[in-house]
């Protein structure tokens, strides 16, 4: 595996690549074109200088976080084709910058959801919160709003302000939609890239929804292992595989963590790990610190069962708690991902030696 950090680019970061480069267990970075409208072709220059300045900071381009799909290809609207050339030509601009880690999603309207930006936890960090009984009492465009009120002035991805603009329309152009017809659509995605991804060795790697069930009454379809079987099934083929992310996919305490990657096997090719704790219920819970014991999942074993599955992508350590007075973008401070870097190396050296 290669420990690799989120990174939101000069422009929009509060954390540098200097920085990262000195937490020294982090070697790889995730980033993206963040100006690149969906739909939109990434040109070779424009790649290859995001990764000039990676390298020159001595880090390494471990992959793209997103190359986004349209909303035309999610519905299928008519012009789905369009855009399904140019996501080509951008992955074959990739591949020709040997870049073969791409992560995408393929949720309708919103990329992730939470309720607070900033639950504080009994020891004065903040992290990020989710509550069902919340979201069933919002509006989805309030939903927005508490998002933009609370985001220590960062945009965030999936929250950018236009797209909130355009929230009732969304809601509109997904009218109707169930799981089979959004299936539907990811396949016919799918089968069009997998010429492209098998000439330039693209490994595709699906985010899974989060929190993994549907919110708002729209249609959400990698949610269950169920679900990850039949994606994965539907195109058999190494390079259509998913980012396992526990933090979203774990939201269902239904979805056995362990069980799934092991069924995965050869299929993951991205890693976010953190933890999460939960609240009474289920649908209530809050992003914790990385450590085990600080929330519901068992992270030695979830490492233990990738190693087990041979897994060797890139793996990060997704949203950490705000700490130390560090003012940044909601989960993405420098501070408790580093942490959770050095944890989550100490982890697998760990695991690695006593194989030997
Ligand atoms: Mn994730």
């Amino acid at each position: 595996m290669e420990m690799t950090m989120r990174w939101y680019g000069k422009k929009h970061d509060t954390v540098t690549l200097e920085q990262i480069h000195q937490i020294c267990y982090v070697k790889g970075i995730i980033t993206t074109l963040y100006e690149k409208l969906p739909g939109e072709v990434w040109t070779l220059d424009e790649i290859l200088t995001m990764k000039n300045e990676i390298e020159d900071a001595g880090l390494h381009l471990a992959g793209i976080e997103s190359v986004n799909v349209s909303d035309a290809i999610k519905t299928g609207s008519p012009d789905r084709d369009r855009d399904i050339e140019n996501y080509i030509k951008t992955l074959e601009n990739l591949g020709k910058a040997d870049i073969h880690t791409v992560c995408y999603n393929f949720m309708p309207v919103f990329d992730w959801t939470r309720t607070e930006l900033d639950r504080k936890r009994e020891d004065g960090t903040t992290v990020l919160a989710y509550s069902q009984k919340q979201i069933d009492e919002l509006e989805p465009e309030k939903m927005f709003e508490t998002i933009k009120n609370n985001m220590n002035g960062s945009v965030m991805p999936g929250w950018e302000p236009e797209r909130m603009e355009k929230v009732k329309e969304l809601f509109t152009l997904y009218k109707g939609f169930d799981e089979d017809r959004l299936f539907a659509n990811l396949k016919y995605f799918l089968e069009a890239i997998m010429p492209a991804c098998d000439k330039y060795d693209i490994n595709m790697a699906i985010h899974p929804d989060d929190p993994s069930w549907s919110v708002f009454g729209l249609p959400r379809i990698i949610s269950t292992q169920e679900n990850l079987k039949r994606m994965m099934d539907t195109v058999p083929n190494k390079h259509n595989g998913i980012t396992f992310c526990t933090g979203s996919y774990g939201t269902n305490l239904n979805n056995d963590l362990i069980d799934t990657i092991h069924m995965l096997k050869g299929r993951i090719h991205f890693a976010h790990v953190r933890n999460l704790r939960f609240n009474d219920g289920m649908r209530d819970f809050e992003e914790s610190a990385h450590l085990s014991s600080d929330g519901a999942f068992d992270i030695y074993k979830i490492l233990k069962a990738l190693h087990d599955a041979g897994f060797d992508g890139p793996i990060r350590p997704d949203h950490g708690r705000m700490m130390w007075g560090e003012k940044a973008m909601p989960g993405y401070g420098l501070y408790d991902r580093a942490l959770g870097s050095a944890y989550l190396c100490g982890l697998w050296e760990a695991i690695e030696k006593e194989e030997k």
